[in-house]
């Protein structure tokens, strides 16, 4: 099993990136949750920059108490402490800003099929080779911090995946074919997350928005929501400007705070 190596990890993030927001890296070979560890660290006053990853995870999480399968040396599992001056409310918005910075992690590497699917999910055509998960700690309108959690397949085989996870899920190596050093792709992915979180800091929402809908395709598709215990069909009509999905239904035009998506079909057009 090859390790990260924090050497080879911070030259991949470059001193541009590391003079905007000063790591703290925290390099585990194996640990239950790093979003947990991340959360953990955070309430003991750990600074803005701190990010904990791990060779391999025990209990990966997903959202809504999902497991996230975590086989060792093989991917990136990773997790970002963010202390930003932005309300509770917003927060889900760094799920997207992460979103974008995978994205580009990923893009040199596929060159075809590449898309995000709302909110928090990365796919390769219709499998899915990465996720997101983010968790916050609020008081009252006050937020206090923000764990943003990533999952990547990166060097996985199906065989590291169990039976369910392997009909859904791809991996870099699987659409490529070739091998990737994780400490270089990490490093990557977290210059691009420095980057993207301080665009977002000074410039706001807006080019997130429109960003995320180029990278995501989405939008004009036919689309399934389970929101909670209800389900809606609808044609997907991007992100509003907070970043909720919209889609129109045949009765009206809803906004979607929290769900899962199914896309349907390729793209329809919309009837307005
Ligand atoms: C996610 O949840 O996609 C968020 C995953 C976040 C994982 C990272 S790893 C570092 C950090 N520490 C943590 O403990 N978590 C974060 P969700 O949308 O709920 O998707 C979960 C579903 O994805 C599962 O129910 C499976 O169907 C599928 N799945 C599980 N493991 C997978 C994998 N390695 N690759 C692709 N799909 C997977």
């Amino acid at each position: 099993m090859s390790f990260l190596s924090e050497n080879e990890i911070l030259k991949s993030v470059g001193e541009v990136e590391l003079k905007r927001l000063p790591l703290h890296l925290h390099l585990l070979p194996e640990t239950g949750s790093t979003n947990q560890v991340a959360f953990e660290l955070a309430q003991k006053g750990a600074p803005e920059g701190t990010v904990v990853l791990a060779d391999s995870q025990t209990g990966g999480k997903g959202r809504l108490d999902r497991k996230w399968e975590s086989p060792p040396g093989k991917n990136v599992y990773l997790s970002f402490v963010l202390r930003p001056k932005i309300s509770p409310a917003l927060a889900p918005q760094l799920t997207l800003v992460a979103g974008i910075a995978c994205y580009q992690t990923l893009e040199s590497f596929i060159s075809k099929g590449l898309w995000l699917k709302w909110p928090n999910d990365l796919y390769v055509t219709s499998k899915k080779i990465g996720g997101i998960l983010t968790e916050m700690s609020a008081r009252a309108s006050s937020l206090d911090f923000v764990i943003v959690g990533i999952g990547l397949n990166l060097n996985s085989s199906l065989s590291d995946f169990s039976e369910e996870v392997r009909s859904v899920a791809t991996s870099l190596f699987l659409e490529s074919q070739t091998q990737c050093s994780r400490s270089e792709v990490t490093g990557r992915l977290l210059s691009f997350l420095i980057r993207d979180y301080q665009r977002y800091l000074t410039q706001g929402f807006s080019w997130v928005r429109q960003e995320w809908e180029e990278c995501s395709q989405m939008k004009g598709q036919k689309i399934w929501v389970e929101e909670g215990s209800q389900k809606y069909e609808g044609v997907c009509e991007g992100l509003d400007e907070e970043g909720f999905l919209v889609m129109k239904t045949e009765t009206e035009t809803k906004k979607i705070l929290a769900g899962d998506v199914t896309q349907v079909s390729s793209r329809v057009t919309l009837c307005s």
